[in-house]
């Protein structure tokens, strides 16, 4: 008989997908389960920032757009969590693990959202980075993974661009306009990059999810993806990225950029962040004064249950 772990070796290699009743190293399974839900983790949290603003959009067409945006980022958290399901956790483990402070969520959703600009800026930037990072997982070799990730891009795509549109329209419009488009990049440009993580050499998990095609690409390599484009798109809202050490470089036919503030990287992650406290009680909140609603639902289930049982006879 095959060593199984050869045979999930060869899988991966040849590009085939690994499903959740396939053998799999415990180690594969663990890794998967952490990112996974952190990726979940990071939609649920990541409607709180925008959250605040539905209400105080500057029109009725914008309020619409921004709660679709909203309402889109709880479904590819469920989509994300139902994925990390399936390699044999519980919904209420990954939320109780989220509440603990034992799962992370990315960093970026740690910063306050002052002004309508930061909306803008976080369709463009967040979302940007999410994409840069998200389509290299739609060929994640676990399979629900993968799935959930050709979905989620093409919405997060959309997301992308009715952020530029918001500061297209931003850096078009008054001189007070101008400066808020400019001082939402300049706030958000730093963390954005923070999203793709430490560098490649202090990465924990980089070699094994690389041999496992969990990621394809390194946090560098993302990164300067990342980089490449926004450097670009600036231009085109003829305002500037916050970093004085941005420039193209012929010979690695890359933009060139300074060094990111890794203290302050860390001091978020570890929950120290601007809003860390904030936006965890407010899960904490919603989970607690949704406990009827999750009830109720169990309830009306075993309900259908008993009634489709007796239907048979
Ligand atoms: N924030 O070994 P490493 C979105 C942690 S977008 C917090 O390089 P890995 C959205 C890392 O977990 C955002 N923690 O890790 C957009 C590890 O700690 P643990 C969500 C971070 O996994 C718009 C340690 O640092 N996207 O959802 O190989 C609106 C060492 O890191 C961060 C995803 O989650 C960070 N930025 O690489 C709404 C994409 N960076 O776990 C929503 C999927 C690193 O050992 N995830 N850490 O305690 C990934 O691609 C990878 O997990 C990462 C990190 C690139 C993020």
């Amino acid at each position: 008989m095959q060593d199984p772990e050869k045979k999930f070796q060869e899988k991966i290699d040849n590009e085939i997908k690994i499903e959740p009743k396939d053998w799999m190293p415990e180690a594969y399974r663990k890794n998967n389960i952490r990112q996974i839900s952190q990726h979940a983790h990071s939609e649920i949290v990541g409607m709180l920032p925008e959250g605040n603003w539905i209400t105080r959009a500057p029109t009725l067409k914008r309020k619409a757009i921004l709660l679709a945006k909203v309402q889109d980022e709880a479904g590819h958290g469920l989509y994300l969590y139902c994925a990390a399901e399936t390699l044999g956790t519980t919904r209420e483990e990954m939320i109780n693990d989220l509440h603990s402070g034992k799962a992370k969520y990315s960093s970026i959703f740690n910063y306050p959202t002052l002004t309508w600009a930061d909306i803008g800026t976080i369709g463009w930037l967040v979302d940007g980075a999410a994409i840069i990072n998200q389509v290299m997982l739609t060929r994640t070799s676990y399979g629900p993974y993968a799935r959930a990730m050709v979905r989620i891009c093409k919405e997060e795509s959309f997301h992308q661009r009715q952020g530029f549109e918001i500061l297209l329209t931003l850096s078009r419009g008054s001189k007070e306009q101008k400066e808020m488009c400019q001082d939402a990049i300049n706030r958000w440009w730093w963390p954005s990059l923070m999203m793709f993580g430490p560098h490649d050499k202090d990465s924990t998990h980089s070699d094994q999810s690389l041999k496992w095609k969990i990621k394809r690409k390194t946090n560098d390599e993302l990164r300067q993806n990342f980089v490449d484009m926004c450097a670009e798109q600036v231009k085109i809202l003829g305002m500037t990225i916050p970093d004085p050490d941005l420039e193209w470089n012929a010979q690695t036919n890359h933009y060139d950029f300074g060094e990111i503030n890794w203290e302050e990287f860390w001091n978020v992650v570890r929950g120290n962040g601007p809003c860390n406290k904030e936006r965890l009680e407010a899960r904490k909140k919603a989970w607690k004064e949704g406990e009827w609603v999750r009830e109720a639902a169990s309830a009306y289930f075993e309900k259908r249950k008993t009634k489709s049982a007796f239907s048979k006879y």
